[in-house]
C-alpha cells in the first residue's frame, strides 16, 4: 500500500513528465537550419564596409536566431550586404523557374537603429539563368535576378517590431529583374515593375527604352541557381533588420525551409518550467520537512 507520501511522488513525477511530451501535430516539412558553423552552403557576398550580416540571438524566429542586417552608414553606396545559398544548375536539372511553387521568407525591421526610407526592408531574390534553348553553345547564355520587395505590391510602409511574413504569389505578387547578362551583354535593372512570375515567363517582356534587355523566358530552359537576401545597396542610413524562415520549394519532392540558428554550443540548456497543476505537488514536497520539524518543535513546546 502507498504511502500518503508515495503518492505526493508519483503525482509530482508524473506531472512533470506530462511535460516533457512532445507537442501533437507536426510541421509540414523539417526546417534546415543554418547555424555559423554548419552554414548549409549559405555565405555573405555582396559586402561593403559599412554593411555586415551574420546570425545572431538579437531577434529570434522559430527557435533561438535570425539572420541580423546591419548598416552604419558613413559612405554613400557602401551600405550593401547579402546573404546567399547558391548552387550548381547541372546538380539540380528540375530547379526551373518554371517549377517554383514556393518562395517565401519572413523579415523584420527594428526601429530602434533604422533610419533608412520607410518602404525599404530586406529583399528576396532569385537568380535565375537562361540557356538560350541551345545548351551547347553559351555565347546566348544570359543570367539575372528576380527580387521582390513590399513597394511593389503596393505596401508604401514596411511594418516596424515585429516579424511580417510574405509568400510571393507567381500569378499575382510583382517581381522586378536585374540583369547581370542579358541579351547582347547588357546589364541593369529592367524597368518593368508590374510583372509577376508568370507574366515573366509567358513571353518577351521589356523595361523602357535603353534598359537591358532580358531574354524570352517562355524559350529554351531557365533554371534557378540561387536564392538570396539581402539589404541596401543606395538606402543612405543606418539600420538594422532581420530575415528567417525562407522557403523555397519546386514541387513537394524539393522543398526547403531555412532557419536560421546560432551554433548549438551557444544555446541555453533548457529549463523546464512548471504546470499549474505540478505547482501544488512541488510545494507540498518541499515543505515536508519543514511541516515534520514543526510539528516535532510543537511537541516538545506542549
Ligand atoms: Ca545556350
Ligand atoms: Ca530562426
Amino acid at each position: 500500500m502507498k504511502t500518503a507520501r508515495t503518492r505526493v511522488v508519483c503525482a509530482f513525477l508524473a506531472a512533470v513528465l506530462s511535460m516533457s511530451m512532445p507537442a501533437t501535430g507536426f510541421a509540414a516539412i523539417t526546417p534546415v537550419t543554418v547555424t555559423p558553423t554548419n552554414p548549409q552552403g549559405w555565405t555573405v557576398v555582396n559586402q561593403r564596409s559599412d554593411a555586415s550580416v551574420a546570425i545572431t540571438t538579437t531577434q529570434p524566429r522559430n527557435g533561438l536566431g535570425s539572420l541580423q542586417f546591419d548598416v552604419n552608414f558613413t559612405t554613400a553606396g557602401q551600405d550593401k550586404v547579402d546573404f546567399e545559398y547558391a548552387w550548381n544548375p547541372a546538380d539540380y536539372p528540375t530547379r526551373l523557374l518554371g517549377n517554383l511553387t514556393t518562395l517565401a521568407f519572413e523579415y523584420y525591421r527594428d526601429s530602434t537603429v533604422t533610419t533608412v526610407a520607410s518602404h525599404l526592408h530586406p529583399v528576396l531574390r532569385i537568380g535565375w539563368y537562361n540557356d538560350g534553348g541551345t545548351p551547347a553553345d553559351t555565347s546566348d547564355d544570359t543570367q539575372g535576378r528576380l527580387i521582390y520587395e513590399d513597394i511593389y505590391q503596393g505596401i508604401a510602409t514596411a511594418p516596424e517590431d515585429q516579424w511580417v511574413s510574405r509568400t510571393i504569389d507567381p500569378a499575382t505578387t510583382k517581381l522586378w529583374m536585374y540583369c547581370n547578362w542579358c541579351t547582347g551583354g547588357s546589364t541593369g535593372v529592367v524597368q518593368n515593375f508590374s510583372l509577376s512570375l508568370n507574366d515573366w515567363l509567358s513571353g518577351q517582356q521589356s523595361g523602357i527604352p535603353g534598359d537591358p534587355v532580358p531574354p524570352d523566358l517562355s524559350q529554351g530552359t531557365t533554371y534557378v541557381w540561387s536564392v538570396n537576401t539581402g539589404v541596401g545597396s543606395g538606402w543612405n542610413g543606418d539600420l538594422r533588420m532581420h530575415v528567417d524562415q525562407i522557403r523555397l520549394a519546386f514541387g513537394p519532392g524539393d522543398d526547403s525551409l531555412f532557419n536560421f540558428e546560432p551554433d548549438p554550443a551557444a544555446e541555453p540548456r533548457a529549463v523546464p518550467t512548471l504546470s499549474p497543476t505540478a505547482l501544488p505537488f512541488l510545494m507540498v514536497l518541499l515543505m515536508l520537512p519543514l511541516l515534520r520539524r514543526t510539528g516535532l518543535r510543537q511537541k516538545v513546546m506542549r
